[in-house]
């Protein structure tokens, strides 16, 4: 008993020292840096409030970098904007023209530079979930703050700052924070001040590389018949390759070791080819030329699947889909991504995102189809290669058959 007191003595002790040690960054600390910098011009005399809503970053670089992309995913040191490159610097923490001080220091601008918004992005790393955190900001003048991609502030104002003016509340969630800040000055002083009252250490780190574009394959394909009208979203959830195949082939087991050419899942053999990465029909064009279907294919899912080589593990990697209707997505056996939606498409529509691992990558993407357009649209960031010719995991012959074994004895 007096064991146990003293342990649980011991153990509130030690939490409060914990406690102090890792409490890291206060309110009342200005976030220096280095933060990765970027410079936009406004239109003439609409600096400040007036540009608070506008991307200014697309408008330097016609379209090619926006506001939205880089608070969810990021940039790094180099990439451009334009005629320019995100670059490291460290901001004064006191000053009301720090702004304008670090873009001559660092050359992204010279002499007093007005009509431009200045964006400043780090990464906030958390060890836990932290709900309901506070942030102060000041600004010269108007701010907008994003938070993993969310705008968490906005104040659309013309002002003079040298310290804090705005408080607000944010979520850390564990792991990776990209905190975006959008100061947009119209003249005068131009200035930035930023804290959080959070466990949490301030580093820019390398993003991922973004969706590049559509992955056309080579993918492995199967179809299966889902119940007469419950095609679509009603079917998401449901394994069409197990009704389809007498439980001999899971939707699970083929996440999580893949399949091969030639292998059946009922009357069906799954079948090599590439899909177009336009039109709102591709899939149904696809199965038709394939084989597995022909006409308008109604009440089915389809299911691709690929292997993605990369070289590294990366995590973080950004995704984008578009479906036709439903989707559902594994990616080594875990789902990642379900969206089960009635809809038309011809383009990504969802994001979100995943890690890879270093080596093999099984993705398995099933869309459901209800009736009219059948398409799928996938994108994966992050660097790989598809493995060609192949469509199982890269476990020894042995090991691959006891996991096949084991899951389907399950
Ligand atoms: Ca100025
Ligand atoms: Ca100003
Ligand atoms: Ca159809
Ligand atoms: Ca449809």
């Amino acid at each position: 008993m007096y064991r146990k007191l003293f342990t649980i003595g011991v153990t509130c002790l030690m939490t409060l020292f914990v406690m102090t040690l890792t409490h890291v960054a206060d309110a009342q600390d200005k976030i220096t840096g280095p933060w990765l910098w970027m410079i936009a011009p406004t239109e003439a005399n609409q600096g400040g409030a007036n540009s608070t809503d506008e991307d200014s970053l697309a408008e330097a670089s016609g379209g090619d970098v926006t506001e939205a992309g880089v608070a969810a995913n990021g940039a790094n040191e180099g990439d451009k904007v334009g005629d320019l490159e995100w670059t490291l610097g460290e901001i004064s923490e006191t000053g009301g023209n720090n702004v304008n001080d670090l873009v001559n220091e660092i050359g992204l601008g010279s002499g007093d530079v007005n009509d431009h918004s200045s964006y400043a992005l780090i990464t906030l790393e958390s060890d836990s979930d932290q709900a309901g955190v506070e942030m102060k900001v000041g600004s010269d003048d108007s701010i907008k703050v994003w938070l993993n991609g969310e705008v968490v502030h906005t104040n659309a104002i013309n002002r003079g700052a040298g310290d804090f003016q705005d408080t607000f509340e944010v979520d850390l969630v564990t792991g990776d924070n990209t905190l975006l800040v959008k100061v947009s000055e119209r003249g005068g002083g131009w200035s930035m001040f930023v804290g959080i009252d959070a466990d949490v250490n301030a580093v820019v780190k390398p993003f991922p590389p973004p969706v590049s574009g559509k992955i056309t394959g080579p993918w492995l394909w199967m179809i299966a018949a889902t119940e007469a009208n419950e095609g679509g979203a009603n079917s998401t959830d449901v394994d069409s390759l197990a009704d389809a195949s007498g439980g001999a082939v899971t939707e699970e087991m083929v996440a999580t070791v893949g399949a091969n050419a030639g292998d059946a899942v009922g009357d069906l053999e799954w079948t090599v080819g590439e899909i177009s990465e336009t039109g709102g029909n591709n899939v149904n064009d696809l199965v038709n030329e394939i084989g597995l279907g022909s006409g308008d294919v109604n009440d089915h899912s389809v299911y691709g699947l690929i292997i993605l080589d990369a070289p590294e593990d990366q995590s973080g990697v950004p995704m984008k889909v578009g479906s036709d209707d439903s989707i559902k997505v594994w990616l080594n056996g875990e789902v990642v991504h379900t969206n089960a939606v009635n809809r038309g498409a011809g383009d990504f529509q969802d994001d979100f995102k995943v890690n890879l691992v270093a080596g093999g990558n099984i993705l398995l993407v099933k869309v459901s189809e209800r009736g009219g357009g059948w398409s799928m649209f996938v994108g994966v960031g992050g660097t790989w290669d598809i493995r060609q010719d192949s469509f199982v995991s890269v476990e020894p012959a042995g090991k691959f058959f006891t996991t096949w074994g084991s899951l389907k004895a399950r």
